[in-house]
């Protein structure tokens, strides 16, 4: 994406888009394409010098990272969050660490991809002499050649103290991670180094929804839905909140620009329904996206509700007969049609947010009156309006781009080109239609009322 500001507000343009998807590894394992991506990001620069960026900034999802050897090389594959390769650390950990010193010192959600228990799960000896370096960070080496750990992503390891926002020398002995695993750490709109043509890498919020979170108008009272693969529930915040009852709703305080706090939690989001796009079309049936969104508002409302963050959901995989087999376990009509699976992804997702959205507000004391929806799914008219009934509150959607906006303010920030955040363009506005109870039965279906 390439930005541009004038008068206040950036503009995006798209330079070049390239799917990302994690591939099987011959042998076993799901794990990234980080040579082909790197290829793709040098010929979308190399797109953009004619416009002869000031700098460049890098943002991705969280937790995955590469392993760079005493040579300076990358090591090895880079693996996907979704690979199983984690199961059983949490438990490893939790013989070294107990859950509620975890929660205190880092506030992070039990995710059971936390880099953390990726770097559990590696083999004996494979960590030793190395650097660990997230995605963001590492393609940003890849560029200049320097190494660091951009501190918003950094707080996703789950090695990250929330209140100092430093490195935990605790956490890393005990987890009996070597010492130089981790890199210094960097702020958002500090350099990084220069690319091969002299252009300027700068940090940014470099964990996508960090970026996200940083283009959302701070004029409401901060409630958001990051959506896009997945959904970011949740609020901004001053401080960490590392109660009890935080850890229990599982509830997760990632570290955002300017010392504010990410109080959200994740759903499985969109995900679900592209990666049920993708099977339908492997097995030979030809559906757009808008057709089937269409079709899928026919349906009856209600038939079948779903708890999107049920464990079978999250590798890739079959999702149309997943869900029909978690509806049928729980005694609701399996829905037969790709409009009828489409239909309970959809309110599926809304009983999530809303579910999210009480007890962020809840945990946070907070009192909501609108909610943000931004990213890819602020263009899905159907969950923009579900969400806000099952929230009974008005929904702002957009900006679709919401990371690369918010990847764009802080490179102009540095630059000294805008001081505030920028408004981006809202979507629509999607007021609640009063149908406060029927959301609330669906969602007791899956125990999220
Ligand atoms: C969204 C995201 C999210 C993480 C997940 C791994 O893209 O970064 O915030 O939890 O991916």
């Amino acid at each position: 994406m390439l930005g541009e500001v004038g008068s206040g507000e950036i503009e995006l343009a798209e330079i070049r888009r390239f799917a990302t998807g994690p591939r099987p590894r011959v042998g076993g394992g799901l794990c990234w394409d980080v040579a082909g991506m790197l290829a793709e990001i040098k010929a979308g620069l190399a797109d953009a010098a004619e416009s002869r960026p000031v700098s460049i900034g890098i943002d991705s999802w969280a937790v995955d990272y590469g392993l760079v050897g005493a040579d300076g090389r990358l090591e090895g594959d880079v693996r996907c969050y979704r690979d199983p390769r984690t199961e059983g650390m949490a438990q490893r950990l939790r013989a070294r660490v107990p859950d509620e010193l975890l929660y205190r010192i880092t506030g992070l959600q039990y995710l059971p991809f936390n880099t953390v228990y990726q770097l559990l799960s590696e083999p004996e000896g494979r960590l030793v002499d190395k650097t660990m370096l997230l995605l963001p960070d590492l393609i940003g080496y890849q560029l200049t050649g320097e190494i660091g750990a951009e501190v918003t992503n950094a707080s996703t390891t789950a090695l990250l103290d929330a209140t100092t926002r430093r490195w935990s020398a605790e956490l890393v002995a005990r987890a009996g991670l070597p010492d130089g695993l981790l890199p210094p750490l960097r702020q958002p709109g500090e350099p990084v180094g220069a690319t091969e043509d002299g252009t300027t890498v700068l940090a940014v919020a470099s964990h996508d929804t960090a970026s996200a979170v940083a283009a959302i108008p701070a004029d409401a009272d901060g409630a958001y839905i990051s959506c896009g693969t997945w959904s970011l529930v949740g609020l901004e915040l001053r401080a960490p909140v590392l109660t009890e009852a935080a850890r229990e709703a599982n509830f997760t305080n990632e570290a955002g620009i300017d010392g504010t706090v990410r109080f959200l939690r994740n759903t499985m989001g969109l995900w679900l329904l592209s990666e049920s796009l993708r099977v339908w079309r492997e097995q030979g049936l030809d559906i757009r996206l808008g057709d089937v969104l269409e079709a899928a508002m026919r349906e009856p409302a209600f038939r079948s509700i779903v708890d999107p963050d049920a464990a079978v959901l999250l590798p890739p995989g079959d999702m149309p007969s997943r869900i029909a087999t978690l509806c049928a376990e729980s005694g609701q009509p399996k829905p037969e049609s790709p409009p009828a699976v489409v239909r309970t992804i959809l309110e599926s997702l809304a009983v999530a947010h809303a579910a999210s959205l009480r007890a962020a507000a809840r945990l946070a004391d907070r009192s909501l009156s609108l909610v943000h929806l931004v990213g890819g799914g602020a263009r899905n008219a159907a969950l923009c309006q579900f969400t806000a009934d099952a929230c009974g509150l008005p929904v702002l959607a957009g900006p679709s781009e919401a990371s690369a906006l918010g990847n764009v303010f802080v490179q102009a920030r540095a630059a000294g080109v805008l001081e505030e955040k920028p408004r981006g363009r809202p979507l629509g506005r999607y007021e609640p239609r009063g149908e406060a109870e029927a959301w609330r039965s669906a969602a007791e279906r899956v125990g999220l009322a």
